[in-house]
């Protein structure tokens, strides 16, 4: 039925092609060289490569996201367009998306993204209404889905911009008037039956406005309130229509808003809870957001996984020196090898994925670079798969943490778990036996050492 909403010609039409590399980037191995005809192959990246009982490809789930790569155009506060893709700038903003569209499933091909991901206004324009966008929308999601079908591509996650437009300058679902959590509310019902028809695995909610500037001019009790409500009717319209991906939270500190309610996983899990949403709503985790709440990435994976409610993440890397998200394709070994250890510890990644929500640098202008950049950062990211594999297989940092707790398997241990004592009793039980607590190494240097043995 959607076939008819855009004929077949528009979305096929040769433009030639926009990156030089032409045909599928391909495993080679460690043992590989460059080339002036293959300057890049996967080194590390061996899709069908079984780690801990599951393929590659399945443990990483790598996604490429539309909005950095295809809408972004290089701007910075203070600099104008740098990138000056084809589709950006004057024209007809509908055949812009088309293009935009060929490109970016060219650029999946290309690298080998199982996987991508979309905000509503990046794929395709806003329209005079909200008729009028969702109508344009409809047509896009019929390009992506001959799309999906002919190149075996799946959507990740879709997600409704409710930050850009100057209507959610004072918050979404937290703004002081109704009438923009309505159009929010539309908003994301078109998003997230969209996202359920091209069959994502996932629909993400990043409250960027949802925060404020000022008490002054914010009732905070409400706002939570509002956003609260907001949540559970999201997740009413999922049941309500069989949607069966994971809806998913992206904990954010500041920026947009300089407070943010979605702050970290522990806010966000406060938040769940207070709204009795926590068996509903996981998160998806983002590298850089992470890093300016003050955490590591680590810490914001395990914590999520302690609470039952880790869902997926935005794999990309913030500058230490830098307070803002400067999104940029991870390129730490040690690093990601330390976080994909976490999602190892998790249980992997599940229905989640890798998503490069990263962007080129301003003068990263030409488009072969997108290829580079996404390439060489899953790579990397397979690299440090097979460093965490390590990690677990050899199991010594695990043993550690077993022993260090062993004591709580203890009689005592297990009692003060158990509620069978009392401030009382272990008061009577610490002076009867004249205890005195032993302390031991923690052993960090030890283990900070066997890690970089497994790199
Ligand atoms: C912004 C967020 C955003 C979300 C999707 O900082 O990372 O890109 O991932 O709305
Ligand atoms: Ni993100
Ligand atoms: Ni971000």
């Amino acid at each position: 039925m959607t076939q008819t909403l855009v004929p077949a010609s528009m979305d096929t039409a040769p433009r030639g092609a926009y990156f030089s590399f032409r045909e599928p980037l391909a495993f080679r191995g460690e043992g590989f060289v460059p080339t002036a005809e293959e300057p890049f192959a996967y080194r590390f990246y061996d899709k069908n490569r079984l780690v801990l009982g599951r393929r590659m490809e399945d443990q990483l789930r790598f996604a490429a996201c539309y909005w950095h790569s295809f809408v972004g155009d290089g701007t910075d506060p203070f600099g104008d367009a740098s990138f000056l893709r084809p589709w950006h700038g004057a024209g007809d903003p509908m055949a812009q998306a088309l293009h935009k569209a060929d490109v970016a499933f060219d650029l999946f091909r290309l690298i080998g993204t199982p996987f991508f991901t979309f905000h509503d206004r990046d794929v395709a324009p806003e329209g005079a209404t909200l008729r009028e966008s969702n109508e344009r929308l409809r047509r896009i999601e019929a390009v992506f889905e001959r799309k999906m079908d002919q190149t075996g591509v799946k959507l990740l996650w879709g997600t409704a911009n409710l930050f850009s437009n100057r209507r959610y300058m004072a918050g979404a679902a937290t703004n002081p008037d109704p009438d923009v959590f309505a159009y929010a509310a539309a908003q994301v019902k078109n998003v997230l039956e969209m996202t359920h028809r091209l069959g994502g695995h996932n629909y993400v909610l990043w409250g960027g406005r949802e925060g404020y500037e000022t008490l002054l001019n914010t009732d905070l009790k409400r706002e939570l309130a509002q956003l609260g409500r907001f949540l559970n009717l999201v997740v009413e319209h999922k049941h309500k229509i069989g949607f069966k991906g994971q809806i998913l939270i992206e904990p954010k500190p500041a920026e947009p808003t300089k407070h943010q309610y979605d702050h970290d996983v522990a806010t966000v899990y406060g938040f769940l809870k207070a709204n009795g949403l926590e068996t509903e709503v996981k998160l998806n985790l983002e590298q850089n957001h992470a890093l300016l709440a003050g955490h590591n990435f680590e810490h914001e994976i395990a914590l999520a996984s302690a609470l039952g409610i880790f869902g997926s993440i935005d794999m990309n890397r913030g500058d230490e020196m830098l307070g803002w998200d400067t999104d940029q394709f991870p390129n730490n070994l040690p690093q990601v090898a330390l976080t994909l250890y976490e999602v190892l510890k998790a249980g992997g990644i599940g229905q989640g994925g890798l998503n490069f929500d990263a962007k080129l640098r301003r003068q990263s202008i030409d488009p072969d670079d997108l290829v580079w950049a996404h390439a060489s950062a899953m790579d990397l990211c397979a690299r440090a798969l097979l460093v965490a594999e390590k990690m677990v297989q050899d199991g010594a940092l695990q043993r550690h943490v077993q022993t260090r707790y062993q004591g709580w398997d203890s009689p005592r241990g297990r009692a003060i778990l158990q509620g069978e004592c009392s401030l009382e009793t272990l008061a009577r039980d610490v002076e009867a036996e004249g205890l005195e607590p032993q302390p031991r190494s923690s052993q960090q240097e030890r283990l900070e050492h066997l890690v970089n043995g497994y790199i």
